[in-house]
């Protein structure tokens, strides 16, 4: 039988990637919407993980299974770590291409256009122990909107320096293998695998 953690997040996208990736194991990643939650969530932290573990804190007080919340966002170095943990508040209401013009704009005068994603994951299982893992991805902002719109938020003006295109052009499988909410959610994967919680499915011959 599966696994079975609750996932802290009303993002559809973030779902969609951590599924992607949850796919290969014994694991079943449950959505608030699959188990009718709504959760008044108000993210006060300085960090990400002040925010993943805000989350995931509400969400266990709510279910009595495995939890994990991340918080994460697009930190600019010019623009010393903005939006940081205000990326999902920054222009609240407006979509992302015009969210994603007005950072262009911003970044006009500057030269340097270092940015990074970065992720903080919690788990936190029934008896409250609780275990968290950050994940970054390297890049630049673009000087462009990518017009191939995969992924969400601000991928399509983050250029990664490994994928050598913007996360907007990337497979869903290709960003998750190097983005940041990717290696937060393997160090994850690693850890049940490690406690005997989840294995990989073998595929028949
Ligand atoms: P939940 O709190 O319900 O999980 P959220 O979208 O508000 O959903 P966050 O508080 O973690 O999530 O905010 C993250 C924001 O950072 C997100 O809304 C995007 O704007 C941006 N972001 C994070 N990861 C991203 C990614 O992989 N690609 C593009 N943008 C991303």
């Amino acid at each position: 039988m599966n696994y079975e953690i609750i996932v802290a997040t009303s993002n559809p996208n973030k779902l969609k990637e951590l599924h992607a990736i949850a796919k290969p194991y014994t694991l079943t990643l449950i959505s608030l919407n699959d188990v009718q939650l709504k959760l008044n969530i108000k993210e006060t932290g300085t960090t990400f993980l002040e925010n993943a573990l805000i989350k995931a804190k509400v969400l266990a007080k709510r279910v009595n299974k495995t939890v994990i919340a991340d918080d994460s966002g697009l930190q600019i170095e010019a623009l010393k770590g903005f939006p940081g943990v205000h990326s999902s508040r920054f222009m609240e209401g407006h979509p992302y291409d015009v969210k994603n013009a007005e950072i262009l704009n911003m970044m006009k005068i500057h030269k340097n256009r270092k940015a990074q994603f970065s992720c903080a994951m919690v788990i936190m299982y029934p008896d409250k122990e609780t275990r968290f893992f950050i994940g970054t991805s390297s890049g630049k902002i673009a000087l462009d909107i990518s017009t191939v719109q995969h992924g969400f938020g601000y991928d399509p003006i983050f250029y990664s320096d490994e994928l050598k295109k913007t996360f907007a052009e990337a497979t869903i499988d290709e960003k998750n293998r190097i983005s940041h909410r990717g290696r937060a959610m393997n160090k994850i994967i690693q850890c049940l695998l490690e406690k005997g919680l989840i294995e990989k499915v073998k595929v028949g011959r």
